[in-house]
């Protein structure tokens, strides 16, 4: 059996991990840890497997392998322990999930358990998708398999949302939510980013996915699962704007950039624990 990468927090990744996502000094629930109903946002079961040793190199899987044409593509990330320990001894099992042949770019899918390291039981279980440009044609499926919940796309509905919710993030929103555990240089360094393409570097995919996230947990309550497609890029200090819809229980959601009004986040979904309308 692998051994498993582990990841040991306190109320110190915790608070970090939200001021990460926007969270601010009167949030007090996620920044004070003396605050009755302390808490960590659910997107923060994206964290304790982001370093995980796969059982794989990317170079060995794909052609031209370069990390600076690596961008983050989707994400799917399932909640399994509630409420989520806002302290504890976790490890994380990554495994290749699939590897698709998109033609000019190659798709490589990772799946990851994350277990408490004491009791043995699942609190978190992710799927990431990177999109890798210049890594394809060599002949793989084209499309993912249906894997259910972890591959489905939710196209928004014809109406209008039900709730909107905009945040501007800060300038410095990538230095800070790099601290959680991506140091990924495109985030930070303009020599890095600039060969990727990008003049600025780019906010972290799940920097704005826990920002999105977070404006569907304080409208519509706990989910416990949470599916996005990262459709466009993010510059820190630029506004997001989350429209949310009702479906049954989930939420539909997608996420624009309001100063260029491209969708950053598209056809996304999150599973509510309980409808809020039932409790
Ligand atoms: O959609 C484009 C884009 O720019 N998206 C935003 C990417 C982004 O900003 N990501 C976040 C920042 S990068 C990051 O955070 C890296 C991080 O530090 C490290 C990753 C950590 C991973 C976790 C490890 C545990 C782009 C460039 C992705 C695609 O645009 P185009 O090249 O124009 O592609 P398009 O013509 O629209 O589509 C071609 C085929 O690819 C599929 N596709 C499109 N976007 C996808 C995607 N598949 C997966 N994810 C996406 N985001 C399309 O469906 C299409 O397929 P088909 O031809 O079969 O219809």
């Amino acid at each position: 059996k692998a051994e498993g990468t582990p990841y040991e927090y306190d109320d110190r990744e915790v608070i970090l991990y939200n001021l990460g996502v926007g969270c601010k000094r009167t949030d007090l629930p996620y920044v004070f840890e003396g605050d009755d109903n302390f808490q960590v946002l659910p997107t923060f079961g994206v964290i304790p497997t982001f370093n995980a040793v796969a059982p794989y190199n990317i170079g060995d899987i794909v052609p031209n392998f370069s990390p600076m044409m690596l961008l983050h593509g989707e994400q799917y990330l399932e909640i399994r322990k509630f409420p989520i320990p806002t302290s504890g001894k976790l490890v994380s099992y990554p495994s290749l999930v699939e590897v698709v042949d998109k033609g000019k770019a190659g798709i490589v899918i990772n799946g990851s358990t994350t277990k408490d390291a004491n009791t043995g039981e699942d609190v978190f279980y992710n799927e990431s998708t990177v999109f890798i440009r210049g890594s394809g044609g060599f002949g793989g499926a084209k499309q993912p398999t249906d894997r259910g919940v972890k591959t489905r796309a939710y196209p928004p509905p014809k109406r209008a949302p039900d709730a909107v919710v905009e945040e501007k993030t800060t300038d410095e929103q990538a230095a800070i939510y790099r601290l959680s555990g991506d140091r990924n240089p495109l985030h930070i360094d303009p020599e890095f980013s600039k060969v990727g393409g990008f003049e600025t570097p780019i906010l972290h995919g799940l920097c704005f996915f826990g920002i999105s996230g977070k404006h569907v947990v304080q409208t519509f309550g706990m989910f416990r699962s949470i599916r996005v497609r990262f459709a466009g890029t993010v510059l820190p200090g630029q506004t997001l704007v989350t429209e949310m819809w009702k479906e049954k229980n989930t939420v539909v959601f997608q996420t624009k950039v309001k100063e260029t009004g491209k969708l950053c986040i598209a056809s996304a979904g999150a599973e509510l624990l309980a409808d809020k309308g039932k409790l």
